[in-house]
């Protein structure tokens, strides 16, 4: 039967996003929603989880007539193994890059980089002391380089917990000493994951799944927390401000520059360059009103929350902003960049650079940072963006116009500031029932969806039942272009978190900030469960990533889950083929970690489902 093709308005849900895939098709531009049709059917053993090729007496597949693998494992173990080494790159995407931050500090303590520096020494110290180490009578570098050496300790063979499980309720961590999946060390977890999955080790599906929330919960409260304290202490913690989104936010006038990954260890640089009158004058010398700097995907949301630079889009809009032929140069970090960015410039003079040695593209010029050439290769990027202006073909330059306004910069110091100075004035709205509960909207685009129809959906349903929306990564673009992020949306809430959001000028959903930045939303979640005397299971909180696509995103799904907080996911992973697993992930796990798993593809439906676990812990607690 031949396939049926979508049209564009299947595929998103944006004007932006469908000017440019019409371009695409008329410039001859293949996207991700094109190479999806390609490889559409996908395999039944590898979407279902049953293909094993962890060693070469294989690769097997499970199969009626063939229900073991050479070496007798069966579809729970390959099931549970292959979630687990999944699972662990994600955790390992998060916390290498968690390491590269924690490499930075050192350097900067160390005195070895002039490039970078603390922008925040309160929150050094705040979280030197809350990590037990003595700041009194110490200079900055000092602090920061014991800092620096208790976070990298995290990442090694520790006998007993990383150093952020302080901030885990007391009734949380016994649990998961009793289960045995505290966390012990970054590394440790990730490296074990291995070993446990190679041909002959852990052979048992549930114990293999216990280690697979072991290793994401490193990723939680460990991996993760430690790049987004330390970019905090470096870059600056996020206050709220305002920001634009969508591809608007180009211009035709200017020399245009997309920054894409993860890390602000380059962006923060591409920003200083951008900046410097010198590029200015010579940007003005080429014909160009100035320099543009905008970002994609997490690396756009870490530059929008502490600087306020404008966001170009999502996941699925990468591909789409070099489509407007507008774009001198896209800087990429890692993670989550699409190689087929690099074609997609060829077919314009958009040049796309590399700067990390761990994340090059073939066909792509590199770039290498390092702790003490940042600024040095940033001016000279901005430079090549500028050169780059001239060889702009104007004729094929199409900008969608109209970004939107949005609030941005809900660091957890923020919220309690504007809480005014403790979490207290949340929970009496809690226990009020102006706020029934909270939910984590999170993750990414998949072209197996409608672009962001359900990440916009399931917030709109959420907000109208008093539910608060909390959302970091791609949904930030989905929410902040349905104007959600804005105090103005309040009127889309219900009665009492309208009154809420007026009462302090916030909007009904609150951007917290990129991936990694989902360890904001655990230390929350400690604090208010702390604060009550209660689990984190406990409390009326849910998550969801209603378009994930990634591993990371798996990984952060299951550190909720483990941390207590039941999750949503509008597809499962490839775990299907297991029934042992998927019941664990869909109930079985709510009797050990006090949560699990929901799938859900619709977003109305979703909305039900959170709101009824949201209901039931509003009960637990004796509220209404
Ligand atoms: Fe097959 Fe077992 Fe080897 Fe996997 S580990 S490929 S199931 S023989
Ligand atoms: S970038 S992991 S597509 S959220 Fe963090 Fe977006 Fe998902 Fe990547």
């Amino acid at each position: 039967m031949p396939k049926k093709k979508k049209s564009i308005e299947e595929k998103t849900l944006w004007p932006d996003a469908a000017r440019m895939l019409d371009k695409a098709e008329k410039d001859g531009v293949e996207t991700a929603w094109d190479r999806l049709e390609q490889q559409t059917p996908h395999c039944k053993f590898c979407q279902t989880g049953l293909t094993c090729r962890n060693c070469t007496m294989g690769p097997c597949q499970i199969r009626k007539n063939a229900p073991l693998g050479v070496c007798g494992a069966d579809a729970d173990v390959i099931v549970a193994r292959n979630f687990g080494r999944f699972v662990a790159g994600g955790s390992a995407g998060h916390s290498d890059h968690g390491r590269d931050c924690i490499e930075a500090l050192h350097s900067v303590a160390l005195g070895k980089s002039t490039d970078y520096s603390i922008k925040d020494e309160a929150k050094l110290l705040r979280i030197a002391r809350e990590l037990g180490i003595a700041v009194e009578g110490k200079g900055v570098s000092e602090v920061a380089l014991e800092l620096s050496d208790l976070f990298f300790a995290d990442f090694g063979s520790r006998q007993h917990e990383v150093s952020f499980l302080v901030r885990v309720p007391e009734k949380r961590k016994k649990l998961w000493n009793e289960l045995g999946i505290t966390p012990r060390g970054v590394d440790r977890e990730i490296a074990e994951m291995m070993h446990r999955t190679h041909m002959g080790c852990d052979n048992d599906a549930p114990n293999l799944m216990l280690h697979s929330a072991r290793t994401c919960l490193a990723d939680g409260w460990a991996g993760s927390m430690i790049a987004t304290e330390i970019s905090d202490i470096l870059f600056g913690t996020p206050k709220p401000g305002k920001s634009k989104v969508n591809l608007g936010v180009i211009q035709e006038d200017m020399v245009n520059i997309l920054v894409h990954g993860h890390n602000p260890i380059v962006s923060e640089k591409v920003l200083e360059a951008v900046n410097d009158p010198e590029m200015i004058s010579l940007a003005r010398e080429k014909g160009a009103k100035g320099i543009n700097l905008a970002g994609l995907c997490c690396t756009g949301n870490e530059l929008m929350m502490r600087q306020g630079i404008p966001l170009a889009g999502n996941h699925l809009m990468t591909e789409l902003a070099i489509v407007t032929g507008a774009v001198e140069l896209i800087v990429v970090d890692y993670q989550c960049i699409m190689p087929s960015l690099v074609t997609a410039g060829n077919c314009y003079h958009t040049k796309m650079v590399t700067t990390a040695d761990k994340a090059r593209f073939t066909g792509a010029e590199h770039v290498p940072f390092d702790m003490h050439n940042a600024s040095h290769q940033a001016r000279k990027l901005v430079q090549t963006a500028v050169e780059g202006f001239s060889r702009r073909d104007s004729s094929r330059v199409e900008i969608p116009q109209g970004p939107m306004e949005m609030i941005t910069g809900f660091s957890n110091e923020a919220i309690l500031e504007a809480l005014g100075g403790t979490p207290g004035p949340l929970i009496e709205a809690i226990k009020a029932g102006k706020i029934r509960g909270a939910a984590a909207i999170v993750g990414c685009n998949n072209p197996k969806y409608r672009q962001d129809y359900g990440n916009v959906n399931l917030a709109k349903e959420l907000i109208k039942r008093d539910i608060l929306v909390l959302v970091t990564g791609c949904v930030t673009s989905a929410v902040g272009k349905a104007g959600l992020l804005m105090p103005e949306a309040a009127d889309e809430a219900g009665a009492g978190l309208h009154e809420i959001c007026k009462a302090l000028g916030v909007p009904p959903v609150l951007h917290m900030g990129s991936c990694v930045d989902n360890a904001r939303i655990l230390q929350l979640a400690g604090i208010l469960a702390n604060e009550l005397g209660v689990d984190i299971s406990d409390l009326p909180l849910a998550g969801s990533s209603p378009e994930w696509y990634s591993e990371k995103a798996a990984a952060i799904g299951t550190y909720c889950v483990a941390s207590g907080i039941f999750t949503h996911l509008g597809h499962p992973p490839n775990i299907t083929g297991s029934e042992t697993v998927t019941n664990l992930a869909l109930s079985g796990l709510e009797s050990l970690v006090g949560a699990s798993f929901g799938i859900e593809p619709d977003p109305f439906k979703a909305a039900e489902m959170i709101d009824e676990r949201i209901t039931s812990k509003r009960k637990g607690l004796g509220l209404s």
